[in-house]
């Protein structure tokens, strides 16, 4: 059997190089000779070498737009990856929008231990503004980055071999020494900043797609996910016979950054993916932008665009999961793909309360799947309490890397509860957006913002509608006190700028 899967291995491969078929009929013969010895060396490699690593991140995706779970909504590689794997229904972010939860995961800690606790975003463009270049340049999005003193992911993964990249969104500071090859990763292609235009890929303007370390707008007028798509399948194909760590946070489905109002209002599809989606319709209103009369989306197009971009999406996943089928990796591959943060606009959440930017169930807790053949059993749903705080220790052991001593991880290697195994060791987690705060504890959850106090029981009241903090004082209180030692220990927690001094 070994002699027989190396044979298929090597003619699959073949079939994309036509032009090397000779030299593949004498490396075949070749290897008909060689291979009672190579079979035993690969049975080693295999045992030896670490997964591949795709780690897909979608842009303000509701909790209900995958087609498992809404009918609506096109997305036939999502649903395979939880078919093929475990979809994770109580999967939360660390921080309800884009720059704190992509952060965390990055260095597997809270936001509020890392630094990054809050956007790096101007807001100049929300009253109309538009930046010249060297206005913008002095501004909070050119200048703010994570601490340098953070270890991210693909810094660890490099200590076992790993490549990495990443296509699309950066969001963790645009001066040189912040950008994504100053931070372990091999490559990036993408955007520095939170949310571009999905064709010009400027900022509200501003041109924001890079290439390495050098902005680049030779792309410029291109769907973006189709460039990302482009760079990832490029990826995979060069780096296919060696571990590799992709990274692809995708633009979509989020908003376009254009200052236009009747852009502005919603998502960008193209009309090949937006003709899928006919019992939706293209319309502008009347409505208001920057204080003045304007037109923009009616609440049928942010739909609209909102789920043409992401069937897009979907079809780039698509293509990155059949180019692992046809190199035969899929089996050493995990995939795991979640939502940065709840969805906004043209989403849906439901059944959970609030979206993006709030930190009821909505906005913190997100669609989430992961496929790892052979090791998570196909088609499972788990409903365990699992963070994206765990990603960075699950992939650490998976790669046979251990963090350095000194470095304190806020999560813990979820593969056992992906497989099934075992109940997830998670009791608590914290959430903190300026006068947000929110705490989950084993089933309770507890909320307080600029309108009151909550308490919900998410057992029996997922969508956070019965308020408790009344008929039940003494858990109140426990919340309360959680969330006080969590804060201390945030505060006690190293310093790490740019919001904190240090
Ligand atoms: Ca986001």
């Amino acid at each position: 059997m070994e002699q027989i899967d190396l044979y298929h291995e090597r003619g699959s491969r073949s079939r994309l190089k036509r032009t090397e078929s000779l030299m593949h009929y004498f490396n075949v013969r070749l290897m008909m000779v060689l291979l009672p010895l190579l079979s035993v060396s690969s049975a080693l490699a295999n045992e030896t070498r670490p997964p591949n690593i795709v780690f897909i991140v979608s842009d303000d995706q509701g909790y209900d737009d995958m087609g498992v779970t809404n009918p609506e909504v096109i997305s036939p590689n999502l649903d395979r990856l939880c078919e093929e794997g475990v979809r994770l229904t109580s999967f939360y972010v660390a921080w309800p929008a884009c720059t704190p939860s992509r952060g965390a995961f990055l260095t597997g800690r809270y936001p509020q231990r890392n630094g990054i606790y809050d956007m790096i975003r101007n807001e100049a463009p929300d009253y109309g503004h538009k930046y010249g270049a060297e206005e913008y340049a002095v501004t909070w999005e050119r200048i703010g980055g994570m601490d340098e003193r953070e270890v991210l992911l693909p810094e660890l993964l490099a200590t076992a071999g790993y490549r990495s990249a990443i296509f699309g969104k950066w969001d963790l500071g645009v001066q040189r020494r912040f950008l994504p090859l100053q931070r372990g990763f091999d490559e990036f292609y993408g955007f520095v900043n939170t949310g571009i235009d999905y064709f010009t890929h400027e900022r509200y303007g501003v041109p924001s797609m890079y290439s390495g370390n050098s902005q680049t707008e030779a792309d410029k007028g291109t769907y973006c996910t189709e460039l990302f798509e482009r760079e990832a399948v490029r990826f995979v194909h060069e780096n296919k016979d060696r571990p590799f760590f992709l990274y692809l946070p995708f633009n979509a489905p989020h908003g376009a950054s254009n200052l236009d109002p009747a852009i502005r209002s919603a998502a960008q599809g193209t009309a090949r993916y937006k003709a899928m989606y006919p019992h939706l319709e293209d319309t502008l209103v009347k409505g208001t932008r920057y204080g003045k009369d304007a037109m923009v989306a009616s609440k049928s197009k942010k739909r609209l665009e909102y789920l043409a971009a992401l069937t897009q999406m979907d079809a780039a996943i698509g293509s990155l999961l059949d180019l692992l089928d046809e190199y035969e990796i899929a089996d050493e591959t995990i995939v795991i793909f979640f939502s940065d943060n709840g969805g906004s606009g043209g989403s849906s959440n439901h059944p959970l309360r609030g979206g993006k930017g709030k930190v009821f169930e909505g906005g913190i807790r997100v669609c989430a799947a992961v496929r790892y053949p052979g090791h998570i059993p196909a088609g499972s749903t788990s409903d365990e309490f699992v963070t994206s705080l765990e990603l960075f220790p699950t992939l650490l052991s998976l790669a046979g890397v251990s963090p350095p001593t000194d470095l304190i991880l806020d999560g813990h290697n979820m593969l056992p509860v992906l497989k099934g195994e075992s109940a997830s060791p998670r009791t608590e987690m914290y959430w903190k957006r300026r006068d947000q705060e929110a705490a989950r504890f084993d089933h309770w959850k507890w909320i307080k913002n600029n309108t009151g106090e909550f308490l919900f029981d998410l057992k029996t009241d997922l969508a956070e509608k019965n308020n408790l903090a009344d008929t039940e004082p003494q858990q109140l209180t426990k919340m309360r006190d959680h969330f006080a030692q969590w804060q201390h220990e945030m505060e006690q927690a190293e310093p790490r700028g740019p919001f904190r001094d240090y």
